[in-house]
């Protein structure tokens, strides 16, 4: 039977949208030569900084068939997060992609029921769609599916939320979800780019497929100039020794005393905060109550010895984020319980006492 057929596509781009991705995009597979040459500079210039599994999944990046052999499109699909509330700069800084439950977990969740979705449209039987799902927390060490591959024809697909060696950007690109800024985040022309991306690969082969948009930086540059350690190195080119970023959650060792982190002690938004495509008029309201703040009363802990990380009111209307003196306070068995459901877990206890150790200094 014929699994070309418009209806699952079009199934697909309904049950996303039920599921409140703000898109979805289709991009024919090809091997990603211009991305990943560009990748191969990076990384041969040393921009990736100890992030050592960027190298070793190359190859699978470069070819998503080493992924799926039969592979025939790549899905893309975006999740706003923007939730109403500002940074306080008085106190220390938490990116906003962090401030609700884990995006890989939420996210994955969504992804498993679309995939349960092209089962049940396609007209020919699934192989093994479960099993082919990676796991949340997986890196490029993950086991793809051992043996050989079904041989009978099947739709089958891999879902990946940030845990895979996929370039997301590139097929978010290809597929048409939006443009990568200058500060080399993907900007949706509606939504902006406080959107996370993620994507099904699969052996589906699709009617037509979606074509990248327009880049619309023109001749701004207000991410470059604003970045406060100068990590913009070049137009749509990010060193990661010098980002915020990649110093407060990815860095395992000391933080360079070069680098000031302007207040941040997990992740950093300046490049996004002051691009005119994040301003109110294309910002609009995430419909994942997941993304929201995390308050107290969201994570189970009884003891009042626990400093807020953030305080809102009852009706998620506004938010406090906690002080320096509170977050210090916290033990490490506190970290690991009010952290468990967040993607602040990943700097470590360690992680978190480094980098707010280093707030202590600058100010
Ligand atoms: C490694 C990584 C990082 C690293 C490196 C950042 C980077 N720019 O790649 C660090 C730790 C610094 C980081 C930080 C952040 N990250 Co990150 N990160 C990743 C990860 C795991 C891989 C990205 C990658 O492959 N980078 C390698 C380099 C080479 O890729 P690149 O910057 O895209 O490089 C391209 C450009 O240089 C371009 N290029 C070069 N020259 C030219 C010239 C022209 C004309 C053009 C058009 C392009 C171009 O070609 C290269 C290859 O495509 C992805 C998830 C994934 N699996 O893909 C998330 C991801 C990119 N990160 C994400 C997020 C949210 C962030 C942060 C915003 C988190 C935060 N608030 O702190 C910051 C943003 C910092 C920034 N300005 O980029 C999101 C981005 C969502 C979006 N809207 O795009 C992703 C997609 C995760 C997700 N699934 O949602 N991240
Ligand atoms: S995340 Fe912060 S440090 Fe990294 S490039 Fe953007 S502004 Fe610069
Ligand atoms: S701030 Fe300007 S240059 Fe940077 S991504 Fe936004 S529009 Fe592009």
């Amino acid at each position: 039977m014929n699994i070309t057929s418009q209806n699952i596509k079009s199934a697909i781009i309904t049950k996303a949208k039920e599921l409140g991705f703000i898109k979805a995009g289709f991009a024919k597979y090809e091997v990603l030569e211009t991305e990943s040459s560009r990748l191969r500079k990076w990384l041969d210039e040393g921009k990736q900084a100890d992030m050592e599994w960027i190298e070793r999944g190359f190859d699978k990046r470069k070819d998503i068939r080493l992924i799926m052999p039969d592979a025939k499109s790549v899905i893309s699909l975006a999740f706003n997060y923007y939730t109403p509330f500002e940074h306080d700069e008085t106190k220390p800084k938490v990116s906003r992609y962090a401030w609700g439950r884990d995006y890989h977990k939420v996210l994955k969740k969504k992804l498993k029921e679309l995939c349960r979705c092209i089962e049940e449209t396609s007209p020919n039987p699934l192989l093994g769609p479960q099993d082919d799902v990676h796991k949340e927390g997986a890196k490029d060490s993950l086991p793809l599916t051992k043996g050989e591959w079904p041989k009978a024809e099947g739709v089958r697909f891999k879902a990946y939320v940030d845990d895979g060696p996929v370039i997301d950007k590139a097929w978010a690109v290809r597929a048409g979800i939006g443009w990568m800024g200058k500060h080399t985040n993907i900007i949706n022309p509606e939504y902006g780019s406080w959107i996370f991306l993620c994507e099904i690969i699969t052996n589906i082969e699709f009617d037509s497929y979606d074509k990248p948009i327009e880049d619309l930086c023109g001749s701004c540059t207000l991410c470059i100039s604003a970045c406060p350690t100068g990590a913009i190195t070049d137009e749509y080119v990010v060193d990661s020794n010098k980002c915020i970023s990649y110093q407060t959650i990815e860095n395992r060792g000391d933080i360079p005393a070069e680098i000031d982190l302007d207040g941040w002690v997990f992740g950093c938004d300046v490049c996004q905060d002051v691009c005119p495509f994040n301003s109110p008029k294309y910002n609009k309201v995430t419909n994942e109550p997941a993304f929201y703040p995390l308050a107290l009363s969201d994570i189970n802990v009884k003891t009042p010895l626990y400093p807020p990380f953030i305080q809102r009111g009852e009706e998620r209307s506004g938010g406090e984020f906690a002080t320096k003196t509170e977050l210090e306070s916290i033990t490490e068995e506190q970290f690991n319980i009010i952290f468990a459901d967040s993607p602040i877990k990943r700097t470590k206890f360690k992680g978190w006492k480094r980098n707010l150790n280093r707030i202590k200094n600058e100010h």
